[in-house]
């Protein structure tokens, strides 16, 4: 087994975001102690050449790529160029170089949308590409598909030892709070909360409230990316795996959700459904058995997990703020 030594010197791409900030503070606590990040502007990852000389100079020994574009239902229908050009972009860079510099392990983390918008629930690893995407995420989730690939490929050809882990719809601190771009979650947060401070009777809600959804804490994800990095990716190709699906098993409604989040922040006005916007997928809940066989399970309750997110929102940020949308790629 290729377990992570202590000391190994390990590169984590996106550190400044809400998922490479918590895998930061996982692999910190667990007494990793070489850990190298770069802001964007000492490394721009869209840049081949940066990259290609990044690695050369630095010779991280692994990897753990969690650097994207990535944004909520809007943003991911507005602006598809980007998320299809920056993921793409962003991921060749940071796998090939990767190959080419010797790294050992590589984890690349995509997303629960890569699975087709029809597919049963909950969704198994291996429905991977047996039907159609949703329309309102396809270029993000076609960028991810490709990375899934591109390491497989990568093992395949040469053993390389990439691999990659399907995140459900993920919370937590450092989240995006613009409600432009931001996910439901951090969104709905932010106008209860400020529902609440306004004494407004009504909040905004996307879409039906319909359809259905699994969230999982970033602490959670953290740490399923430093027990999958200690995993040998080998022996999951070998059973037929490319990447691991990472959730709760659980699922509630878009509505149950904002009535949760209102229950806690004590907000006891109504929702009004704007059917104008999007409501995606209609359900997208991971079957994750077989990361849970391996002995992984999440650790966080939704409840207890917004709890203190509602407690971490409102002591980094003024009521009002308007966040703009900055924090998905190393700043
Ligand atoms: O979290 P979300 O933006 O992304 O939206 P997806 C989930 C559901 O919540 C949709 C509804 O049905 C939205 O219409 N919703 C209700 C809201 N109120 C709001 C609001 O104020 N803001 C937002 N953003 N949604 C994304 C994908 O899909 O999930 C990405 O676009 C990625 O590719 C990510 O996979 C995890 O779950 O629909």
């Amino acid at each position: 087994r290729l377990l992570m030594d202590k000391d190994a010197k390990i590169y984590v791409a996106g550190h400044a975001g809400m998922v490479g900030s918590a895998i930061v503070r996982k692999l910190e606590a667990e007494g990793f102690k070489n850990l190298i990040f770069k802001t964007r502007k000492k490394l721009d990852l869209l840049n081949q050449t940066a990259v290609k000389e990044f690695y050369t100079a630095e010779k991280p020994r692994h990897v753990i790529n969690a650097a994207a574009r990535v944004g909520g239902i809007h943003a991911n229908n507005t602006y598809g160029s980007q998320f299809i050009y920056e993921n793409l972009q962003i991921q060749n860079n940071l796998i090939h170089y990767a190959y080419e510099s010797g790294v050992t392990k590589l984890l690349f983390l995509g997303s629960s949308c890569i699975y087709p918008r029809n597919a049963s629930q909950p969704m198994k690893e291996e429905y991977l590409l047996t039907g159609e995407l949703e329309s309102t995420n396809e270029p993000y989730a076609l960028a991810k598909i490709a990375g899934i690939k591109m390491c497989e490929s990568y093992y395949r050809q040469y053993g390389c030892q990439f691999f990659s882990v399907m995140p459900t719809n993920t919370y937590g601190p450092n989240d995006n709070y613009d409600l432009d771009t931001s996910h439901a979650l951090p969104a709905l947060i932010r106008k209860i909360q400020e529902a609440k401070v306004s004494n407004a009777r009504k909040v905004t809600v996307w879409g039906s409230g319909k359809p259905l959804r699994e969230f999982i804490h970033v602490d959670d994800i953290a740490d399923a990316c430093v027990f999958i990095m200690g995993l040998d990716f080998r022996e999951l190709y070998e059973q037929g795996l490319t990447h691991l699906n990472v959730g709760t098993g659980n699922e509630i409604t878009i509505r149950e959700l904002a009535e949760l989040i209102s229950g806690i922040v004590g907000f006891s006005g109504d929702f009004i459904f704007d059917q104008s916007m999007p409501d995606g997928t209609p359900r997208k809940l991971l079957d994750v058995s077989r990361i849970n066989e391996l002995g992984w399970r999440h650790q966080i309750s939704l409840e207890e997990g917004i709890k203190a997110l509602c407690g971490w929102y409102m002591e980094n940020f003024q009521p009002f703020e308007n966040k703009t949308y900055s924090k998905t790629l190393a700043s």
